[in-house]
């Protein structure tokens, strides 16, 4: 006798095949399920793989995609944005990378200096032509964050970094009358050249200065 099903021929000379119609399955008389799969089955195997890979290929590309957009600036300028006015609101300037606090009080350089370094700051450390000119823009006796305290002579800013491009006032620094001027402070800010040394203990405003850390 020969069997047909679904596209399966198969010589039966035991009689050994019977049907299962409840599950739908062919068995040997045993009950041993016959599996098979018919070439029009196969074909739908290999179709329903291929279209599963590209699904996920497609699902791939989409997450790629997403996360490349997410990780854009505009998320890191608006955190910045954030930080500017909150800073702003706390009285601070922003200007070039960096936060400004300019006192509206006098203390010595010391103090002066702790007061910044509680509000996670320092005082401030000029760096080129441009932070030079904004110093002098407050026309004030500003304490700044430079001082030869450790070595007279040997002009250091409060970060250890020596000093390399100045804006010394005419004839500063000179330890005038052979005091001890050992901080540095805006004082002729009407002129580019605009520091001078001054005793510590003197007391006078000063500017902290907090770079731009996002
Ligand atoms: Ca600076
Ligand atoms: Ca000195
Ligand atoms: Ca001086």
């Amino acid at each position: 006798m020969i069997l047909s099903v679904s596209g399966f021929n198969q010589q039966d000379n035991s009689d050994a095949f019977v049907t299962c119609f409840s599950t739908g399955c062919w068995t040997w008389t045993d009950s041993v399920c016959i599996s098979f799969v018919s070439s029009s089955g196969r074909k739908c195997y290999k179709l329903v793989a291929i279209t599963f890979g590209l699904l996920c290929i497609l699902q791939a590309a989409l997450n790629i995609s997403l996360r490349l957009l997410l990780y854009t600036k505009p998320t890191t300028n608006h955190n910045t944005q954030l930080c500017r006015a909150e800073y702003s609101h706390q009285g601070w300037i922003y200007f070039n990378g960096s936060f400004y606090y300019i006192s509206s009080w006098e203390k010595s350089w010391q103090d002066s200096r702790k007061d910044c370094l509680q509000r996670g700051a320092d005082l401030v450390i000029i760096s080129n032509k441009e932070e030079q000119e904004f110093t002098r823009r407050f026309q004030k006796h500003i304490w700044i964050g430079l001082s030869d305290q450790e070595k007279e002579g040997t002009w250091k800013w409060v970060d250890g970094t020596p000093l390399t491009t100045s804006y010394w006032g005419t004839d500063e620094p000179n330890n005038y009358q052979q005091r001890n001027e050992d901080c540095g402070e805006i004082r002729f800010y009407n002129t580019e050249n605009s520091w001078n040394d001054l005793e510590c203990e003197n007391n006078n405003m000063w500017i902290c200065e907090k770079t731009e850390a996002l």
